[in-house]
């Protein structure tokens, strides 16, 4: 079977000049309809489509720089990694794709990321991770100049599904796409600012996770009777948020998003043995919000494959919502970069 993302590096490389040194930033995203199960595992092709907001100066600088030595090196937020631990591994295996797959000489590189994600945010950032390793990549092999940024997003989603919407700030949707090459799975920005718009991070266990996202994913979709009614429902959500969000009606948005992060939620706690990523403190903060919204507050709760939660609200909200959490980390997605 043919890739698509493959089939685009190809075809870009075959346009392409020499390697040079490149740097790309993305910023990380939460998704407000979550994007929980894969048709495809190889190539991170989801069951359902998903919509994101982006995390603004919360991200990844990544740089790319053909090696002298004649080796690979990967820094991580300015330390050297052992080649064989994880990280580097994967970006590794990433980047062999705009290497070496004809069977010529791989180029050796440097790769440099470091990340502006506060470590007591406990983000995974793996989203914005690929997409700055997808866009430096792109840029070192010079591929820029001949791949939008959307065939960029079908690309990074290769390394990581949730990828593949960090390629913009604001709203961005994924649309899951129906073929098996994957060549029409990528995502589109919204191209809408709303000024107001507001994220918080209630941090709550910024260690490891027990289980990585990935095999959670994989372990609902193979195990939980509940599963079954999650993709028509995430697609229902995620096209219903989009209007929300063109709308710009923040409560339908909020009950929605909430409604959908649950959702998801509860497919996992149905999946053989259980799998529970929210802690009784998740549990406490989303007691304290809901009590707080039955007293007017407008603000409403997502969370992913973590114990954190994150809040939307509106900016008129902030000192309410920094009163009553003050652990809570205020993020502007639309404040200009
Ligand atoms: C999301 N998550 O839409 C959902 C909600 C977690 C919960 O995308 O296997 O690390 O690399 O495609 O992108 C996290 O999953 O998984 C994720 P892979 P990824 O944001």
């Amino acid at each position: 079977m043919n890739d698509a993302a493959k089939q685009l590096i190809r075809d870009a490389m075959a346009k392409a000049s020499a390697s040079q040194t490149a740097s790309a930033y993305a910023p990380s995203n939460i998704a407000l309809s979550k994007y929980w199960g894969k048709r495809d595992r190889a190539r991170n092709l989801p069951l359902n489509s998903s919509l994101s907001i982006s995390l603004a100066e919360w991200g990844s600088h990544t740089q790319v720089v053909p090696s002298k030595d004649g080796r690979d090196r990967v820094t991580l937020g300015g330390e050297d990694l052992s080649l064989d631990t994880p990280f580097a591994a994967k970006a590794l295996k990433f980047a062999d794709l705009f290497r070496g797959e004809d069977g010529s000489a791989k180029t050796p590189l440097w790769i440099e990321t470091s990340n502006t994600i506060p470590t007591a945010a406990g983000l995974a950032s793996s989203a914005s991770g690929f997409a700055a390793l997808t866009q430096a990549l792109c840029g070192a092999f010079g591929l820029s100049d001949h791949l939008s940024e959307a065939q960029m997003s079908l690309i990074a989603r290769l390394g990581s599904g949730s990828a593949t919407r960090s390629l913009w700030h604001g709203f961005v949707r994924w649309d899951k796409g129906t073929q098996e090459d994957g060549s029409d799975s990528f995502a589109q920005p919204l191209n809408l600012q709303w000024p107001e718009f507001r994220i918080a991070i209630l941090p709550v266990d910024v260690g490891p996770k027990s289980h990585s996202s990935r095999d959670g994913m994989n372990h609902t979709v193979a195990t939980s009777p509940l599963f079954a009614s999650w993709p028509d429902q995430a697609e229902a959500d995620c096209q219903a948020i989009e209007t929300a969000v063109r709308a710009q009606d923040f409560d339908t948005l909020g009950a929605l998003a909430e409604a959908n992060a649950l959702a998801m939620h509860a497919t996992m706690q149905a999946a053989r043995p259980a799998l529970s990523y929210l802690t009784t403190e998740s549990w406490a903060l989303l007691d304290q919000l809901w009590q707080a919204r039955k007293e007017g507050l407008q603000a409403y709760a997502t969370m992913d494959a973590g114990a954190n939660v994150k809040l939307i609200f509106l900016g008129r909200s902030t000192d309410d919502i920094t009163h009553l959490f003050p652990q809570a980390q205020v993020i502007e997605p639309f404040k200009t970069l």
